[in-house]
């Protein structure tokens, strides 16, 4: 089973500096399989999933295998995924 990227509804965004879309390239090129959870952009309400998921609000965040979820600034999570550590324990 693929890790899940939560992710915001801009999936056609891949823009430079675009969190979601930064994560998502660091994954593509690690040749790490996940699937994609699309949360509304906006509307910070209407993220009730994502709040319950994750105690916060912004995206991305990432739910590995075993249901934890990782989510740190989208460049802290890059980092991890290049150096290889993304399901390194935390
Ligand atoms: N500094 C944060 C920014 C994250 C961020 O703004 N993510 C966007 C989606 S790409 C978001 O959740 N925006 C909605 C909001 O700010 O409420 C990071 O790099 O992780």
């Amino acid at each position: 089973m693929p890790v899940k990227l939560h992710h915001c509804t801009l999936t056609f965004a891949r823009v430079p500096g675009h969190p979601c879309a930064g994560v998502r390239k660091a994954l593509d090129e690690a040749g790490i399989a996940y699937e994609i959870v699309k949360h509304p952009l906006l509307g910070r309400s209407r993220r009730v999933a994502l709040q319950e998921l994750t105690g916060q609000h912004l995206l991305p965040a990432i739910e590995l295998e075993d249901g934890t979820v990782y989510r740190e600034e989208s460049k802290d999570m890059i980092a991890r995924i290049q150096a290889g550590k993304l399901h390194d324990p935390r």
